[in-house]
């Protein structure tokens, strides 16, 4: 980037930049952000005689296309570029035009300046910074390898156990002896003393195991393989035990990573899971679509069901059924004693649909009932975590007797109590952001301290670096949760560096290389959530129940707007009010396309229908401005806004009853981190429209199994549907087919049962390199419990004292 800046000083451009950048000046604004710079860029460009080349092609649009943020100073300007996938880098340019590269922590300091909080000569601000305890671990190269860990660290595992035989093949020894079930030892007993010994009685074994058919079932040659020392974990039947005891082999005498992780990946070592998710309104029924529950509650509830039928199944196959073993799935979440209509009272509860999973509710501890007592929303809760931990893990040991074999944090909150968790109880800890809410809000870091009344960042931000940092695996929807794409920022990749002016400068947060990131996605709910055509599966009176809703009932407490003509193809979106989930924009886009009008029906399902039954003050405006939008265009008898909660049964069946409809899905967000929703209109086979921004940017391919929209050109979003439908006009078939695309998409990408083989597995693999690289680990996790105790802990109990005051 440098050579590139030089280049343009250097030649015929150069006037083109001082021009530009007189032009930003006359914009009077110190911060620009890429959007307003490529506009800017655009205006200007258009001015000149030579605008193709210099807007498409000239060295200079190269530099504006990499340029993020561009900083004025008064007297010099700083370019802020990302010239690839999670790199970042700082220039000055001076008044005299010449260039010169600035350090990340000039660049704090001059966004600190920006906001009038830069004082140094009051001494320095605390800097914080990851980078060292990342330089003894391996690091993947490639950007488009990130996300891509465990594939990673098998094959540096591999290497390793292959260069430096001894310590590490003495390593992975010690790692099977460690095995039990309660009292029961697994894999290897003490007449296997040595890692050559293991050798030998693996050979040994596999002479015996050749003499029996494959099917042989475990039982019957099991006294043999334990004198030989080999206890119950290796296989169900002779072929089984055989392959693992093969794999083995393999790995002691020339060790390749595909062996390394189908071998750890059998090991029989989980059994107990803990999954966290605090906030609260954590429930079955009746919880869904209230602020702050939303696709976390789903993703978690389908995921405990997977978790325990593939352990279940993995015991299965590793032989252990002998031993009896009923694993166990808890999710961990706050009592809340005012639940209004839910049981998040309640302090256990069963997990419909599984044989032992359980919903486990501890209380925070009552400094002032009447906050405690009721639900508390995840921007507050900060204060009640560390002592809820604590009184949970009494809980946990009870419930599981024991120590769960992993902990899986869910949100940033949830991440916090799984790190403090894993720490106390020294266990395997996973993290799953599903949203990260820095890069939500525009400048939540450099404006925290106008924010914080309402949304403590200090203290998130705060635990988002402890979690990440502390997690021996992060789990990731999706790659640009991690590191954005070409032109945007990824969630985590915001951690990399930041300023908490006043509070911290953030040269390095997190290493965005690290093998400790993994995409896994989530599934959707098959019995629930499946194709219209499946008319056997479906339940008749269901069906014509929630027809009525969607298209005729009257009934004003339900719903609003009387359609004129029901026929219309639907154009179906449900989802919370938000205004990020941007329903109003949908409302918008149809309201000023006569054509769209003409076509379609517009149905929502949106929760609530009167700004007086909100306390949230987003919600209520959106609502004020759905009505507003309705009588602006003059929407009335072409729309029905739906103010319900549906059971997840009613939501499975309302997608089915658009598809009957030959309607559409369409998902209008701003940004989406992934959106369940769009995998449950897929599998239902609606065809569906989803905002580029985010995940449905991975989920979909773009006209093959569904279409990207950009939900802020509403003229352009009208016209991609109108063309699908005029599409379908002269071909009929072209519903079916993207309707069948959209299927198999979701069946062969997004199922629990890929993510939960996926999820297991990795928890295996890191558990292992977890045991293996553990002395490294520890300066890591020191130094992040020392941001807890002198950052997040005096500030947690600042707003504890602020709501003890409070009524
Ligand atoms: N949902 C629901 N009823 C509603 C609104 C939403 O059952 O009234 C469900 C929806 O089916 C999906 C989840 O809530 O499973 C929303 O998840 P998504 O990932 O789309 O968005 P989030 O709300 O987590 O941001
Ligand atoms: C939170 C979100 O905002 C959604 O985009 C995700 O689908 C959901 O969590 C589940 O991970």
């Amino acid at each position: 980037m440098f050579d590139l800046i030089q280049e343009i000083l250097k030649g015929d451009e150069k006037n083109n930049l001082e021009q530009f950048v007189n032009l930003l000046r006359q914009l009077e604004k110190k911060y620009l952000l890429r959007n307003e710079i490529l506009n800017s860029f655009h205006d200007y460009c258009q001015k000149q005689e030579n605008y193709d080349h210099l807007y498409h092609s000239s060295d200079l649009s190269k530099l504006v296309y990499f340029t993020q943020e561009i900083i004025l100073d008064t007297e010099s300007l700083c370019l802020v570029v990302r010239p690839q996938i999670a790199t970042q880098q700082a220039y000055r340019l001076l008044e005299d035009f010449t260039v010169e590269a600035i350090s990340i922590q000039e660049l704090l300091n001059l966004r600190d300046r920006l906001v009038n909080r830069y004082h140094p000569q009051e001494g320095e601000v605390l800097k914080i910074d990851f980078q060292p305890f990342y330089d003894y671990s391996p690091v993947i190269r490639d950007p488009k390898n990130i996300g891509k860990g465990v594939a990673f660290l098998n094959r540096y595992l591999s290497s390793k156990l292959f260069d430096d035989s001894r310590q590490w093949q003495d390593a992975l020894f010690n790692f099977l002896r460690l095995h039990r079930y309660n009292d029961a030892q697994l894999l290897i007993n003490e007449r296997i003393q040595t890692q050559q010994q293991l050798s030998n009685c693996v050979k040994r074994a596999l002479i015996l195991l050749g003499k029996y058919p494959a099917d042989t079932a475990y039982k019957n040659f099991c006294t043999e393989l334990q004198n030989l020392g080999f206890e119950p974990g290796w296989g169900n039947t002779a072929h089984r035990v055989q392959e693992t005891l093969e794999m083995l082999d393999q790995l002691i005498d020339s060790p390749d990573h595909q062996v390394l992780e189908d071998f750890i990946s059998r090991i029989p070592m989980i059994f107990r899971i803990l999954l966290v998710s605090p906030h609260g309104w954590f429930g079955q029924e009746g919880v869904l679509g209230r602020p702050d529950t939303g696709g976390q509650v789903v993703y978690i509830l389908d995921q405990v069901k997977g978790l325990e039928k593939q352990i279940q199944d993995n015991i299965k196959l590793s032989g252990l059924d002998v031993l009896n073993i009923e694993p166990k799935v808890i999710v961990l979440t706050r009592l809340i004693p005012n639940s209004e209509d839910t049981t998040c009272h309640q302090r256990l509860e069963k997990i419909y649909d599984t044989d032992n999973a359980w919903i486990l509710r501890v209380p925070f501890r009552e400094y002032n009932p009447q906050i405690t007592q009721n639900w508390i929303s995840r921007f507050e809760i900060w204060p009640y975590l560390e002592t809820f931990a604590i009184d949970a893990e009494q809980e946990l040991l009870e419930q599981l007797q024991g120590k769960p074999d992993l902990i899986v944090g869910n949100y940033s909150d949830g991440n916090l109590v799984a790190f403090l968790l894993a720490r106390r109880m020294n266990v395997t800890q996973c993290i799953i952001a599903h949203a990260l809410e820095k890069s939500k809000y525009l400048f939540s870091n450099l404006y925290w301290q106008d924010l914080e009344d309402k949304y403590h960042f200090s203290l998130q931000f705060t635990a988002d670096l402890i979690a990440m940092n502390g997690a021996n695996f992060i789990v990731s929807s999706t790659y640009q949760e991690i590191v954005g794409t070409q032109d945007s920022v990824g969630q985590y990749e915001s951690y990399q560096s930041f300023t908490m002016p006043d509070l911290y400068h953030v040269l390095s947060g997190i290493e965005l290389f690290s093998p400790k990131f993994n995409i896994v996605p989530p599934g959707v709910n098959e019995d629930v959530y499946f194709p219209y055509s499946r008319i056997e599966g479906r339940n008749l009176s269901d069906r014509s129940r929630l027809e009525n809703l969607l298209f005729t009932l009257e009934d004003a407490t339900q719903v609003f707007g009387k359609l004129a003509d029901p026929s219309k193809r639907p154009l179906f979106s449900m989802a919370r009010l938000d205004r990020i989930k941007n329903l109003t924009g949908l409302a918008e886009c149809f309201g000023k396309s006569k054509e769209l009008q003409e076509r379609c029906n517009l149905i929502l399902i949106a929760g609530k229908l009167k700004s007086e039954d909100s306390t949230d003050h987003e919600e209520i405006s959106e609502i004020e401005k759905l009505y507003q939008i309705i009588d602006q265009y003059d929407l009335h008898g072409k729309i029905r806004w739906l103010g319900v909660r549906l059971s997840k049964d009613d939501s499975g069946e309302v997608y089915r009853v658009i598809g009957d409809h030959q309607g559409i899905f369409v998902q209008p967000a701003l940004f989406e981190a992934f959106g369940l929703t769009i995998l449950e209109a897929m599998i239902s086979g609606l065809p569906t429209f989803a905002t580029r921004f985010g995940g449905p940017l991975e989920i979909i391919q773009d006209q093959i199994n569904g279409f990207y929209i950009n939900p802020t050109d509403h003229t352009e979003m009208a016209e991609i549907i109108l063309k699908f439908i005029s599409k379908c006009d002269q071909n009929p078939n072209y519903w079916n087919e993207i309707s069948q695309r959209s299927q198999e998409r979701v069946y062969s990408n997004y199922t629990w049962k890929i993510h939960t083989n996926r999820l297991l597995s990795l928890a295996k693999i890191y558990s292992f390199w977890n045991y293996i690289s553990k002395e490294q680990r520890e300066e890591l996790l020191r130094y992040t419990e020392s941001l807890f105790h002198l950052i997040y802990k005096p500030r947690a109990k600042m707003l504890l004292e602020k709501h003890m005051h409070r009524h």
